[in-house]
């Protein structure tokens, strides 16, 4: 989409879809397909969307509330690159552009999943559970009660691994039928991809409530207008944790906004680095290019670099993503490969600290992640520098929540006035909250208060009781 004051942008434009379409063997995640007669619009502050319709003949079908996002019903046949192009131009406009689509990027590639039914227990023992140490992080968190939000191709909702497992999953919406049954339906390449993601998430963790919005169809793909409004829906549902193993190249600005919506709300987003095989940042999917979300590349069993896995400054993190086990259509398993089911075993890890932690900002959870795991630089010599922190390390992210000082706000291993400051300057300035938020909360009261600051005030200067010393 076409802000009005990148306007110079718009000469490229032409160049750059025919380099997209005609390079990359296998490349189709970004096809610069859109929607027919449909635009996706924002008014500057202080303009009325009827403006546009009385100027150019437009409707509005839809408006995200909590982003001011419209969907435009343009009058038919008209060229709506052509008329996006004039309208982004209006001084009245934000944005304004075609409704591009977005695609899941293993059906458009080389992977497809193999159908294959292996004794009990193969799921929680796969390559990818003794890679990331699940059992033992498992003993620790399970990501109890915590909500993720699946934006995909929707839910096997009676797969058995779902049915007799304690994770429960949960129907958000059907936005490709329009109705409130997310079911993954069959008949396409990308049928069961949802189910797999969810999958992914309940192998890391199997207490977390899974809500499935069915925003892709069964080819794999769901125009970006919709996955704004499902990553609207999720977080005003109470998900603390979105996975979007999907993509396009450049930028959809309704997605951008929707997902700033979410982290204003400390929603965590992850999302899968694509299958491009390539470390253009140019050629960078988006919404995994946006700085703010987890981007997640694919390694293999030997946590080298999955050979189809996008790498660059914009990776994140790395987690399994060769051979991953996990239910499928109808009782089936597969065997499947790419970053979407990278991206699903990164959200698992997040649910299991916001078990441990509900208060966790996204932000914390972003630099936990990033600060506990583990280096990979050194066996992926090739890609130094371009695997974001590395292979995402659970039992460490959850033994940086849990091993803390009570009254060490800060981290720094000591307790001292530093503590105090940093307290009172999250209550009253807007600083950093503790990480974990316990850490901070000296009187036990379950939250953070200026009462957190004066006992390690009067631990100091009155020799009061340390932190904590008074807690059940
Ligand atoms: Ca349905
Ligand atoms: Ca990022
Ligand atoms: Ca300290
Ligand atoms: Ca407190």
């Amino acid at each position: 989409m076409l802000r009005s004051k990148y306007l110079n942008r718009l000469t490229l434009l032409p160049a750059v879809v025919s380099l997209i379409l005609f390079s990359a063997v296998g490349y189709a995640n970004n096809s610069g397909e859109f929607e027919n007669e449909r635009l996706v619009c924002e008014m500057r502050q202080g303009y009325n969307i009827n403006y546009i319709n009385g100027q150019y003949g437009t409707t509005v079908l839809n408006t995200i509330f909590s982003t001011n996002a419209y969907l435009l019903q343009t009058q038919s046949g008209v060229d709506i690159e052509s008329l996006a192009t004039v309208i982004a131009l209006d001084p009245a406009v934000l944005y304004c552009g075609p409704n591009y689509y977005l695609d899941a990027p293993e059906p458009f590639q080389r992977s497809s999943p193999f159908l294959d039914n292996q004794a009990i227990g193969t799921f929680e023992n796969q390559p990818a559970a003794e890679t990331l140490l699940l059992s033992d992080a498992q003993t620790v968190a399970t990501g109890t009660a915590v909500k993720v939000g699946i934006i995909d191709t929707g839910l096997n909702f009676d797969h058995p691994q779902f049915v007799a497992k304690t994770s429960h999953v949960h129907s958000g919406y059907d936005f490709v039928d329009d109705d409130i049954d997310a079911n993954d339906e069959p008949g396409g390449v990308a049928s069961g991809h949802g189910t797999f993601v969810a999958g992914a998430i309940a192998l890391v963790a199997p207490g977390a409530e899974l809500y499935a919005y069915r925003t892709l169809d069964t080819l794999g793909r769901g125009n970006g207008y919709t996955i704004a409004r499902a990553i609207v829906k999720a977080v005003d549902d109470g998900c603390q944790i979105i996975n979007l193993s999907l993509g396009l190249r450049g930028r959809h600005e309704a997605i951008h906004d929707a997902i700033d919506y979410a982290e204003s709300l400390g929603v965590v987003v992850v999302a899968a680095a694509g299958n491009d095989s390539t470390g253009d940042e140019n050629l960078f999917p988006f919404p995994a290019l946006k700085s703010s979300v987890i981007a997640v590349a694919a390694l293999d069993s030997l946590n080298l670099k999955a050979d189809f896995s996008n790498w660059g400054k914009k990776v994140d993190l790395c987690a399994p993503g060769t051979r991953v086990y996990a239910p499928h259509l109808d009782s089936l398993y597969a065997w499947w490969d790419g970053t979407s089911f990278s991206a699903p075993l990164v959200a698992g890890v997040a649910a299991l600290m916001l078990q441990i932690d509900p208060n966790l900002t996204a932000d914390a959870i972003d630099s936990v992640l990033a600060e506990t795991a583990t280096d990979i630089d050194a066996i992926n010599p090739l890609y130094a520098g371009d695997l974001g922190r590395g292979l995402v390390n659970p039992s460490a992210a959850l033994a940086a929540l849990t091993g803390f000082t009570c009254g060490d706000a800060n981290g720094t291993n000591n307790l001292n006035i530093s503590d105090a400051i940093f307290i009172i300057n999250y209550i009253f300035a807007g600083g950093p909250p503790p990480v974990p938020s316990m850490a901070g909360d000296c009187d036990c009261s379950g939250t953070l208060s200026i009462s957190d600051a004066i006992v390690i005030i009067n631990y100091i200067f009155a020799n009061s009781d340390p932190p904590c010393a008074n807690c059940p």
